[in-house]
């Protein structure tokens, strides 16, 4: 039987890329899948505090991404829903992991490189940025195969800024299998979401992120209608008239207007861009993605909403699902205990 796993940080405001490139494929994959199969989606907040948080902050963060999962239609009656914090197993799967994975394939990871610049703006090929860079932000990635190996996980839908995870996570599972002479870790799958990478409205040549300080660069799906007008018609684009037409190198801001069209209706690109034939300007193009999306996150607002005007009735969901995760983590840890001889 299959089980699907995926978490998301609590660090800030969830955007569009979150929303098509996870919280709708984990929606859509808990009302398809097969029966017997796992739905465990969740909150990562050990993973966000690898960048320094005001406490009340992250608190607060961690209350919004639950709504915000929710909100995005996750039904908790359907799939675990659960902060990573409250199954202190994938801590201590964590740590086992850590003695089996060399420091070369965690350098190799490209991710941590670009978060510590946010922290430190020296150089990331400078042999110094090693001396001030949190132990957590280099081995974050060992977390995040704890967390999916924890509950031996099969299927991971994830966008594709995770495709370098998720490939040292099978290389940790293998490592593991193979040391201790075992087949007890599933090797996981990355079920990517068709979605492309939604790059970042104010500069194409990064992706949209949380964490990002210009507010203009994300779309949240907590924003107004006229906020997303104003955010859309400021995205960057070109100076390129006429014909609309899909051209990353080239065309990287209305190329990743494209992506956000096709990946909220689910149509190709290809498709997309012949089903713009009628657009005459740039205008006419930013109107039309900005009800696309004002649509999309109608009802999601209203409820992300409603649902924060009630926080203890999200900690009761959060406790009930911590409770199913704990109870699959806690008889897998018992296992791993057994194997690695610390039963
Ligand atoms: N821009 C994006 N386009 C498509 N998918 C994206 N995801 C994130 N950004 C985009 C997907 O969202 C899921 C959860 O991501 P995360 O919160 O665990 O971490 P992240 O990828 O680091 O997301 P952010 O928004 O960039 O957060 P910060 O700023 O905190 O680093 C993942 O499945 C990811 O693929």
């Amino acid at each position: 039987n299959s089980t699907i796993f995926s978490l998301i940080q609590p660090t800030g405001n969830i955007h569009l890329g979150n929303y098509l490139g996870a919280i709708r494929g984990w929606k859509e994959l808990s009302e398809t899948e097969s029966q017997g199969s796992k739905f465990i989606f969740g909150i990562a907040d050990l993973h966000a505090i690898t960048l320094p948080k005001e406490a009340h902050k992250l608190k607060q963060f961690r209350y919004e991404a639950i709504a915000s999962i929710l909100a995005g239609g996750l039904n908790p009656d359907k799939c675990i829903v659960f902060h990573q914090s409250a199954v202190p197993e994938h801590t201590e799967l964590s740590w086992y992991l850590t003695c089996i994975t060399s420091m070369g394939s965690l350098n190799r990871m490209t991710q941590w490189k670009s978060k510590a610049q946010q922290t430190d703006s020296s150089s990331i090929y400078e042999d110094s940025v090693l001396e001030s860079t949190k132990a957590g932000l280099l081995c974050y990635p060992i977390l995040q195969a704890a967390d999916i190996l924890i509950y031996r996980s099969t299927h991971v839908p994830v966008g594709d800024d995770q495709t370098q995870h998720l490939e040292l996570t099978r290389g940790i599972a293998n490592t593991f299998n193979h040391t201790y002479n075992t087949k007890f870790f599933p090797i996981p799958k990355t079920l990517l979401t068709p979605s492309k990478k939604i790059l970042s409205l104010r500069n194409p040549g990064k992706k949209m992120s949380k964490s990002d300080p210009d507010q203009n660069s994300c779309v949240y799906v907590t924003d107004e209608p006229d906020v997303i007008a104003k955010k859309i018609r400021k995205a960057t684009t070109d100076s390129i008239q006429g014909r609309i037409y899909y051209d990353p190198e080239e065309r990287p801001g209305v190329s990743n207007l494209i992506n956000v069209i096709s990946g909220l209706t689910g149509v190709t690109v290809e498709q997309t861009v012949k089903d713009l034939e009628w657009v005459k300007d740039h205008k006419q193009f930013k109107d039309f993605v900005t009800e696309l999306i004002v649509n999309e996150f109608k009802d999601s607002r209203e409820l992300y909403n409603h649902l924060l005007t009630d926080l203890s009735h999200l900690d009761q969901i959060c406790k009930e699902g911590g409770n199913k995760a704990r109870e699959i983590a806690s008889a897998n840890i018992t296992e791993v205990r057994k194997l690695i001889g610390m039963d």
